[in-house]
């Protein structure tokens, strides 16, 4: 059985694998632009994050009801129970859909009329994250915010995800605030494709209290001491860096070098339908080409639950 553990950092848009784009394509009577799921899945090989998004952005086309939403969120839960996971916090990106015509209660009430029975059907409690789009506009960023104000009881906090650099998080600092203002947590992606700048701006700009990704932190010493200091959670997703080439091999992977500085590292898919494998997945590939030992995966597994939203009263249940 698959350690227990939380996943922390999962875009549900990046769960969606080939079969059921096909299948909703079908259903939707879309033709996609590839023949087979074969031809497909070997489209599945980035040279970095944007040649990544455009795939993923392109294939979204397939989700339009909320029938959609819902299968998707269903099919994730499936194989998360499978992997062990216990408690998803869950990013999703509404300007993906919004732009080309979805309401946004589309969106979350395809989600969340799969996540809300999710504790009984699959043992897994679920957090949704909205995430903003950190290459439009910062007024783009605000109407979402915006949008989602009736939605509100379904979202525990903000993102911000998309092609990195060039969009520094100071960017968002504003909406960041507004969020904050309602009540919701922060998270960002940062330091991923973008230098460590990146992070001490996201902590600095827009209270970000988890770190995606992260990985660059190792550029700069007096970020490493202080993130190692505050225990603030880096969400790490190895396949993901080999796969969009910010690492260059597994083996290679900063993750042990991150854990002996004492920062507070999780592990996490990312986008798991591109990146060839799910949250468990992921902690055996380092246990294999990084000989990470059984002590320091449940090191991870704990870190998982320390680093979630998640209240007290469950966190304690799990751990
Ligand atoms: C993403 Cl790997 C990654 N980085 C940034 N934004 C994203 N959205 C979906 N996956
Ligand atoms: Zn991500």
């Amino acid at each position: 059985m698959p350690i227990p553990k939380a996943e922390l950092h999962l875009h549900i848009e990046g769960t969606l694998e080939p079969e059921l784009a096909f299948q909703l394509a079908h259903r939707n009577n879309i033709t996609l632009p590839y023949p087979d799921v074969q031809t497909l899945r070997d489209a599945y090989s980035f040279t970095d994050l944007q040649s990544f998004l455009d795939l993923y952005y392109r294939l979204m086309d397939v989700l339009r009801t909320e029938a959609d939403f819902h299968d998707l969120a269903t099919a994730y839960l499936t194989r998360a129970a499978a992997q062990g996971v216990r408690h998803a916090e869950i990013f999703f990106d509404p300007q993906a859909h919004t732009q080309r015509g979805i309401p946004l209660e589309t969106v979350i009430d395809g989600l969340t009329s799969a996540l809300d029975t999710s504790l009984q059907d699959h043992g897994i409690s679920t957090h949704l994250i909205l995430c903003f789009l950190r290459d439009q506009s910062a007024q783009e960023a605000m109407d979402t915010l915006d949008a989602a104000r009736p939605h509100l009881h379904h979202i525990t906090a903000v993102g911000l995800d998309s092609a990195e650099v060039g969009n520094p998080p100071e960017k968002f600092t504003e909406v960041f605030q507004a969020a904050a203002d309602l009540g919701l947590r922060r998270v960002a992606h940062a330091g991923e494709e973008g230098p460590a700048t990146y992070i001490w701006n996201a902590l600095n700009h827009l209270g970000a209290e988890r770190i995606d990704h992260g990985i660059r932190c190792m550029d700069d010493p007096e970020l490493i001491t202080h993130l190692a200091t505050t225990q603030t959670p880096l969400t790490v997703c190895p396949f993901s860096n080999v796969r969009l080439r910010a690492v260059p091999t597994l083996d290679q992977h900063p993750l042990p070098a991150m854990m002996d500085a004492g920062l507070l590292v999780t592990v996490n898919s990312d986008d798991p339908a591109y990146f060839g494998g799910y949250v468990h997945d992921n902690y055996l590939g380092l246990q294999h080409h990084l000989g990470l030992t059984d002590e320091q995966l449940r090191t991870l597994a704990r870190n998982s639950f320390t680093a979630s939203f998640l209240t007290p009263e469950r966190r304690d249940a799990l751990i």
